[in-house]
């Protein structure tokens, strides 16, 4: 008997991935570089028959069904070109390979013209979900064309989570979509996070408020608007006791946040479209700070930064100003979405990616059926805000998020993320913004021209003799 499906790399996720399958009924069959891993996983988690160790390529290509299907789940980047070029040899015209890793969507494009020369069929699939929703049902992205999504889409409908909406799988478009809208939904990711640190950070060092504390109103958030994910892991977090010190560990926890890179691709690739992904940036930038530990340490001993007191701050200003945040951090998602789509003709159904984020990965959240409602309304409104709704759910939350801002500003606290949300809302509802001065400024030193308000065409002045 032939193994429907392969799998290449058994770290954390292809592990839990290759379980999920296994569980759902279909063989599959395992690879990893460093046998001894695959060995390990074998002996200490595999009990299922339908799990086959494969100890190398050539094993592994010839124990699957025809057309082969492969997912790797290996590192992104040299890795996943390494993988490919050892395959090849192995593989026929129409056999299919996955890349279910954090590609960078450039490199899925590339591998994809590339092995479309070959004859071979690739998806490029993001998976959200961490090592439990690989497990349990992650939400997954595939894109490439259709005729590879058609040969894999029966097992991948079905290892997926699954909501009241369906299963969190789709067909998300052509090309490296896939990959983008994972990016995007890391640069969302990013966004949230910090926010919610934004807000923690206000709670403990101006309310006071110890970490149990926090932990309870981050529960009891979960349980109302701000239900999600990420909600619940801090919740969870917050109430977790260190056992060597009994103290809460979030507290003992330095703070020096890594990244992978999938925050500034999606940042990077905002800049490139010109899309205002400014709260993107802006944590990304958050956690390049935090890892100056020891300058930091110097300077605040240097400017002694002067906490005030929460006077007249509320609880309920900081869960109004969260969920905005949530709410504009969506929104810069998917109009960078709806942007790529067209400049790289993806074919992106946003409506279907909203839906497909609802079960299974980290951005999940209660309020993306608000966001599908509205995008339902009118598929135009990208940002979610041009909208009756919007408007009144934006206009309940603003003079909250105001009075915490500007807490945090006489505070010194710094607020990145909440504060570029806030900026790329104003930003977008301002009819006058001051770029007619930066025009001027162009022109003068770069005759660069300008148009007017008054009348049509293109400008340009003598701003100063050049003689
Ligand atoms: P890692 O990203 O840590 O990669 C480890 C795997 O890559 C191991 O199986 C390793 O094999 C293999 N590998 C490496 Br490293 N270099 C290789 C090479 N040149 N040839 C073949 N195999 C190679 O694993 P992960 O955390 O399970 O993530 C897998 C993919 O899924 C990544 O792209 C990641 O970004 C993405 N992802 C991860 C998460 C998460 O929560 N961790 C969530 C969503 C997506 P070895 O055992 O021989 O070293």
């Amino acid at each position: 008997m032939k193994a429907d499906i392969g799998l290449i790399g058994l770290a954390v996720m292809g592990q839990n991935l290759a379980l999920n399958i296994a569980r759902k009924g279909y063989s599959v069959a395992v690879y990893n570089r460093t046998a001894e891993r695959t060995k390990k996983f074998v002996e200490e988690r595999v009990k299922s028959e339908k799990v086959l160790p494969a100890y190398s390529i050539k094993e592994l290509v010839n124990s699957l069904s025809r057309p082969r299907k492969i997912i790797l789940m290996v590192k992104a980047g040299q890795a996943v070109d390494d993988m490919i070029s050892e395959l090849l040899p192995y593989l026929e015209k129409g056999d299919l390979l996955i890349d279910g890793g954090n590609s960078h969507f450039a490199d899925t494009d590339r591998r994809l013209s590339e092995l479309a020369k070959e004859g071979i069929l690739y998806l490029g699939m993001g998976v959200s979900g961490g090592e439990y929703g690989a497990l349990h049902g992650p939400s997954l992205m595939p894109g490439g064309t259709r005729e590879a999504y058609s040969l894999v889409e029966k097992i991948l409908v079905e290892i997926a989570a699954k909501t009241e909406d369906g299963p969190c799988c789709t067909y998300v478009g052509d090309g490296s979509a896939g990959h983008f809208v994972k990016m995007v939904h890391n640069g969302i990711e990013y966004s949230i996070m910090q926010a919610i640190a934004e807000v923690y950070d206000i709670m403990r060092k101006v309310m006071k408020l110890s970490s149990e504390k926090i932990g309870e109103i981050f529960e009891r958030w979960n349980r109302e608007e701000l239900a999600s994910f990420l909600m619940e892991i801090s919740y969870k977090i917050m109430s977790w006791k260190d056992e060597e010190t009994g103290k809460p560990l979030v507290e003992l926890i330095l703070d020096k946040a890594e990244q992978k890179g999938t925050g500034k691709w999606s940042t990077q690739v905002a800049l490139d479209l010109g899309v205002p992904a400014f709260s993107f940036g802006a944590s990304v930038f958050a956690r390049a700070v935090s890892y100056y530990k020891e300058e930091r340490q110097k300077m605040a001993e240097l400017y002694k930064p002067n906490m005030k007191t929460a006077e007249n701050i509320a609880v309920e200003d900081l869960k109004k100003t969260l969920s905005l945040a949530y709410f504009l951090s969506y929104s810069q998602g998917v109009w960078l979405i709806h942007e790529a789509s067209k400049s790289f003709k993806y074919n992106v159904d946003s409506l279907e990616v909203l839906r497909i984020w609802k079960g299974g990965c980290i951005i999940r959240s209660k309020m993306l059926d608000f966001l599908r409602q509205l995008l339902k309304n009118s598929q135009e409104n990208i940002t979610f805000l041009n909208d009756e709704r919007a408007r009144n759910f934006v206009e309940e939350r603003l003079p909250h998020a105001i009075k915490v801002t500007n807490l945090a500003r006489s505070s010194m606290i710094p607020t990145p993320s909440l504060n570029a949300c806030l900026d790329y809302l104003f930003s977008l509802m301002t009819e006058n913004l001051p770029a007619n001065l930066i025009q001027a400024q162009r022109d003068f030193f770069g005759a660069h021209t300008f148009q007017r308000i008054d009348k049509p065409g293109t400008f340009h002045v003598e701003w100063q003799p050049l003689e």
